[in-house]
């Protein structure tokens, strides 16, 4: 059966046109930096970021892994939100692998961490205390749903780390989005930043991998991180070919994404044992919940719905999380609108 999957972006497949382009890419051994495939897309992903240097790493996962190890050493502190990706999925590997601690401070409702939190958890040069090094942001900010932080906040925050000596780092996973949300290149809100992950395999629908950017100096660092963590490619210009396509054909139609999201919205929107969170969608994630009347969970409903072709993602015992991507659409849309109105009738 070939599903509706609204679970993410991430289950997106390589288009014909990056198929094709991996089966014809150049290759070379990367660990050598002989590759000429990656090269390229270290370049155009440097280039679009407004960064020195790019790194092709497997994942969003390794990119910020690899970003927290060359920013911090063992002892030193990264401030960052209690909804970031990296705080909550990522193993706690900046701890694990890093010995890096964490500071974890509210996420406003767009996903942003005020100034002033940022501020009063900076820690005083004292040997009790760990040294704070680094702020890690993530744009679009996923678990506070897909949403967007402007241009002007990312640089009031550079600008507040800088002052202070600490670094900037972004999990832009989805940053294109943000940028297509906001209407502003995506280098308005990548190039004051130290250093951003983005990733190939979301919306952009590459099959693998993410682009590690930041000076030439950090990605130095970030290339000896990657190492260490295993992330040393050979002949992975296969996948890098992948990307570039995401690049050139992708990125500008992700626009399409947030429309069908609002087309989604509003069509659920209608739907009484559905309550939306106020707001969504900010860019390709609808969040909503169960309305207290309803009596199944999530997982029930969930359930439900795959027996009519359409996977949701359950972000919660009553709340979904739904993702557009470029394998969704009009018809996609109108299909799992229906299928919640008989689930939830
Ligand atoms: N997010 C995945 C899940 O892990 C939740 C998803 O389906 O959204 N940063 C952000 C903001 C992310 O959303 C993700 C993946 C990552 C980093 C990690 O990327 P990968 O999966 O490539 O390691």
């Amino acid at each position: 059966m070939e599903y509706i999957d609204l679970r993410s972006d991430t289950v997106t497949k390589p288009t014909p046109e990056m198929r094709e382009a991996m089966a014809k890419a150049e290759v070379g051994d990367d660990v050598y930096g002989d590759d000429p495939t990656v090269n390229r897309l270290q370049e155009m992903a440097a280039e679009m970021t407004g960064q020195e240097a790019g790194l092709f790493v497997a994942s969003g996962t390794m990119g910020n892994l690899a970003a927290v190890l060359a920013h911090c050493q063992r002892g030193d502190e990264v401030i960052l939100g209690k909804e970031a990706h990296t705080y909550r999925y990522e193993a706690g590997g900046v701890s694990v692998l890093g010995g890096v601690h964490s500071c974890q401070l509210p996420n406003q409702p767009d996903g942003s961490i005020a100034l002033e939190d940022i501020e009063g958890a900076i820690r005083a040069d004292d040997p009790h205390q760990p040294i704070t090094r680094l702020i890690a942001l993530e744009n679009t900010h996923n678990r506070c749903g897909g949403t967007v932080q402007s241009a002007a906040y990312t640089r009031q925050v550079a600008e507040f780390a800088h002052e202070r000596g600490l670094k900037v780092h972004l999990d832009g996973a989805r940053v294109f989005n943000a940028a297509a949300a906001l209407g502003v290149n995506v280098r308005e809100l990548t190039a004051l930043v130290d250093s951003v992950t983005f990733c190939l395999s979301k919306g952009l629908s590459a099959p693998v991998g993410s682009v590690l950017c930041g000076s030439q100096e950090f990605i130095r660092k970030a290339h000896r991180a990657r190492k260490l963590l295993g992330g040393g490619m050979r002949q992975v210009g296969v996948l890098a070919a992948a990307g570039i396509v995401a690049l050139e054909k992708m990125v500008p139609r992700l626009g399409e994404d947030h429309a069908r999201a609002r087309t989604l919205a509003e069509g659920l929107s209608e739907n009484r044992g559905l309550v939306l969170d106020a707001g969504t969608p900010a860019t390709n994630m609808v969040f909503m919940n169960l309305a207290e009347d309803v009596d199944m969970s999530a997982a029930q409903v969930a359930e439900k719905m795959q027996a009519r072709g359409v996977l949701t993602g359950v972000s919660g015992a009553r709340r979904f999380r739904l993702v557009t991507h470029c394998w969704i659409d009009d018809e996609s849309v109108e299909q799992a609108v229906a299928a919640f109105n008989d689930v939830l009738s």
